[in-house]
C-alpha cells in the first residue's frame, strides 16, 4: 500500500476552564493543587491508501495528545461501494476493541463508517482498517481514506483520579477548590480497554477544601450531562463518609446546609451511570451528551439554589 498522510486542523472547539484564584478563602494543605489551565491541543490525520486484495487489513497507530482532560476521537473511513470498510480501534491494554463496525450493506456509495469514542491523555491506539471482501477480485486495488480527529476537552482539574477503596492514596491528586464559585469539569474517561468501567480510578474526580472555623456548607451540582447519573460524596480527612447523594440521571443534586467542623474535607463527583463511551455516528447515533457537556458544581457558604442579592 502507498499512503499519503496529511496533517489537518482538528474539529477541536476551544473551551476555557473556570479559573480559581490562588488566594484561597481557607488555607490549602501543603502540596495540593488547584486548577491548572492549559490550551487544547489539535491533532488528527487524513490517510489515503488502497486495499490490494479482498480481506486486506492495514495496520496503523496514533497517539492522543497529553492534554490532561483527554477528550474524544472521531475516526472515519470512506471507500467506494461495494467494498465494505471495517475498523478496529485497539486501546492501550490491547484487550478488545473500541469499535468494530461497518455500515449497513448493501449501502450507498461511498461507503462511510464514522465512530466517536472517549480517550485518555496520551493514549496510543492501534488501528486496523480492513476490507470486508465484498468486491470482486477484479475491482482491486480499492482506494480508501481514513482519518482521525482529536477533540480536546479542557479540564483544568485533571488528573484528579482515585478509587475510594485506595484511601488515602485516593486523594493524593485531589484538587483544592474555592468557595462560592461555579466550577466546571468534564466527566470523560478514556478507553483503556474495551469498556470504561464505572469503578476505575480514572472515572473519579476528587476535590478538597479546608475550613478554619465551623462553617455551614452546601455542596451542589448546578448542571450535569443528560446521560449521566452523578454521585456526590463528602469525606472527612481520614476517608469517613460525611454526606452521600445520588441524583437521577441528568439531574442535579444539592446537599446542605451542613455544619462542618474545622478541618480538611474531600469530595468526589462520580458518574454511577456513565453513558455511552463510543458511538457509531454513521449509523445515526449522536455524540453522548457528556462528550461535550461539562458538569458545573459549587461549594457554597450560602444556599446556591436561592436567588442572589
Ligand atoms: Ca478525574
Amino acid at each position: 500500500m502507498v499512503n499519503t498522510v496529511k496533517r489537518r486542523a482538528s474539529l477541536t472547539t476551544r473551551t476555557t476552564c473556570t479559573l480559581v484564584p490562588l488566594l484561597l478563602i481557607a488555607a490549602a494543605a501543603e502540596g495540593q493543587q488547584v486548577c491548572s489551565p492549559y490550551e487544547p491541543t489539535e491533532a488528527g490525520e487524513v490517510i489515503s491508501s488502497t486495499w490490494a486484495q479482498p480481506f486486506e487489513r492495514d495496520n496503523y497507530a496514533f497517539t492522543v495528545p497529553a492534554d490532561p482532560g483527554g477528550g474524544y476521537v472521531i475516526a472515519r473511513i470512506e471507500t467506494t461501494a461495494p467494498s465494505r470498510p471495517q475498523m478496529r480501534m485497539i486501546p492501550p491494554s490491547g484487550q478488545g476493541v473500541v469499535s468494530q463496525a461497518a455500515p449497513s450493506f448493501p449501502g450507498p456509495s461511498p461507503q462511510i463508517l464514522e465512530v466517536a469514542f472517549e480517550v485518555d491523555a496520551g493514549s496510543t491506539f492501534n488501528v486496523e482498517i480492513f476490507e470486508d471482501a465484498v468486491s470482486s477480485q477484479g475491482a482491486f486495488p480499492v482506494p480508501y481514506t481514513w482519518s482521525w480527529d482529536f477533540v480536546s476537552r479542557v479540564d483544568c482539574y485533571e488528573p484528579n483520579d482515585g478509587l475510594p477503596s485506595d484511601w488515602p492514596a485516593t486523594v493524593a491528586a485531589s484538587r483544592t477548590v474555592s468557595f462560592d464559585q461555579v466550577l466546571e469539569a468534564y466527566s470523560l474517561a478514556g478507553h483503556q480497554t474495551y469498556d470504561i468501567p464505572a469503578f476505575e480510578a480514572h472515572s473519579f474526580d476528587w476535590y478538597d477544601f479546608t475550613l478554619a472555623v465551623p462553617t455551614e456548607i452546601w455542596l451542589a451540582t448546578l448542571s450535569v450531562p443528560a446521560d449521566q447519573r452523578i454521585r456526590l460524596r463528602l469525606f472527612d480527612s481520614v476517608g469517613g463518609v460525611v454526606l452521600d447523594q445520588v441524583a437521577q440521571t441528568g439531574e442535579t443534586a444539592v446537599i446542605g446546609p451542613t455544619l462542618l467542623q474545622p478541618g480538611t474535607y474531600y469530595f468526589d463527583l462520580h458518574p454511577e451511570i456513565r453513558g455511552e463511551g463510543n458511538v457509531t455516528l454513521s449509523e445515526g447515533e449522536l455524540l453522548p451528551d457528556h462528550f461535550d457537556q461539562p458538569y458545573r458544581f459549587i461549594v457554597s457558604t450560602a444556599d446556591p439554589t436561592s436567588a442572589g442579592p
